[in-house]
């Protein structure tokens, strides 16, 4: 049904594609994730300075992604880039205990921007292989993500070089984009299972 579903909308819009930014501190696994989106496999990566742009498809769905430059200096300019965004992707190194609250400012400052007032926002908890890794629902605690109200969100799992839990990420926004299952008959608060939790905006 699903794959009828994906085929027709194809054929409704053949050449829409979708936007997605992604954002979070310098070393936590953008560009990593964006090349393991685009190319299925892990690169070797160097500090991002300005940002790499990439088309990835997901189940018939054609994304635009944006990969930022995460260092403080650059920090500033990702509201640039901001504009007809559908899927901003934060993501998190889950073992970097001493700057959680530096991300926590950061996604205060992207939530309350009025050009993603109707973007969804995925929390990728990256780095997952790492023995120290904080679990999805730390993170979300840390991050105060269920007193989010304006925004639908979710937390997913993940480690970048070995590409677990992207697809499962790319899935719940292929969702919302959608304006499928995700966001119409998700209750308020879902613990899916412990590498994942999603939370609808109240309406
Ligand atoms: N163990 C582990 N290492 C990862 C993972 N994802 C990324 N890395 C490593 O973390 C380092 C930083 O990765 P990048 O993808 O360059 O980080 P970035 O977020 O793009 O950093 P900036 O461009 O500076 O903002 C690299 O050495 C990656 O190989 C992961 O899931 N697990
Ligand atoms: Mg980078």
């Amino acid at each position: 049904m699903g794959q009828l579903f994906s085929v027709f909308w194809n054929l409704w819009f053949p050449n829409k594609e979708y936007k997605i930014v992604m954002v979070g501190l310098d070393n936590a696994g953008k560009t990593t994730t964006l090349y393991r989106l685009h190319l299925g496999q892990a690169v070797s990566t160097n500090p991002t300075l300005g940002s790499n742009v990439e088309q990835v498809t997901y189940k018939n769905l054609k994304f635009e992604v944006w990969d930022l430059g995460g260092q403080a200096n650059m920090r500033p300019s990702w509201v640039q880039y901001y504009k007809h965004t559908d899927a901003i992707i934060m993501v998190i190194d889950s073992t970097d205990r001493a700057r959680i609250s530096v991300v926590k400012n950061e996604l205060a400052s992207l939530l309350s921007h009025d050009h993603l007032k109707g973007a969804a926002i995925l929390v990728m908890a990256n780095k997952q292989d790492l023995k120290d890794a904080m679990p999805p629902a730390e993170l979300s605690e840390a991050l105060a993500l269920p007193a989010i109200r304006s925004h639908d969100w979710h937390i997913q799992s993940s480690c970048a070089l070995s590409g677990q839990g992207l697809s499962d990420g790319l899935e719940w926004i292929s969702q919302h984009v959608r304006g499928g299952p995700a966001s119409s008959t998700t209750p308020a608060q879902k613990i899916t299972s412990p590498q994942t939790i999603t939370q609808q905006p109240a309406s």
